[in-house]
């Protein structure tokens, strides 16, 4: 969880994302982690596991109250999520970009909810929004030797600037 201010530094993030329910319903999971291998992205932690509705609760606590936070934590609920964590330069605002915007029927071409979904209920993944979020909801959904620290041939070929 450090911060990327600039767009353009070099600062490396860790993020939390996560394959809702309708994305492994679906059968889209190779397809949304492939875009983020692709990209380039750091695998740190990868896990099935179907949420209990506290982990849920907590996941979203910010929403509680919103008109629509019972029919979401019926979703994240409803089966088996993918919970991962990845590194990667500026990879929390860079993540979303993937994502696409938060409702899907206005998510850009090329991105993971503007290809693949169209209801903001029914959106694929999550990914966190902030170093501070990402790092509290890497401790909900994972236990720190769940958590893998290895380093990659290719990396010079991905993060080197010069
Ligand atoms: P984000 O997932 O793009 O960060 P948030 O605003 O944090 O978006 O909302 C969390 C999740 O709550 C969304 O991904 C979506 O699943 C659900 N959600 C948000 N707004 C609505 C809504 O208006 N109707 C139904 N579900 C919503």
């Amino acid at each position: 969880g450090q911060t990327c201010s600039a767009p353009g530094d070099s600062c490396v993030e860790r993020t939390f994302i996560a394959l809702k329910p309708d994305a492994i319903q679906r059968g889209l999971v190779g397809d949304i982690i492939n875009r983020f291998e692709r990209k380039g992205f750091h695998l740190l932690g990868l896990k099935f596991v179907q949420p209990s509705r506290q982990l849920v609760e907590k996941h979203y606590e910010e929403h509680l109250g919103r008109p629509f936070y019972e029919g979401l934590v019926n979703y994240m609920t409803s089966g088996p999520v993918l919970a991962s964590v990845w590194e990667g330069k500026n990879i929390i605002s860079s993540s979303r970009s993937l994502l696409g915007a938060t409702d899907p029927s206005k998510a850009a071409p090329g991105t993971i909810r503007g290809d693949l979904a169209t209801q903001v209920g029914r959106n694929l993944v999550h990914a966190s929004d902030s170093p501070a979020n990402a790092e509290r909801e890497i401790g909900l959904w994972f236990q720190p030797e769940e958590v893998q620290s290895w380093s990659r041939a290719l990396k010079k070929w991905i993060n080197e600037e010069n």
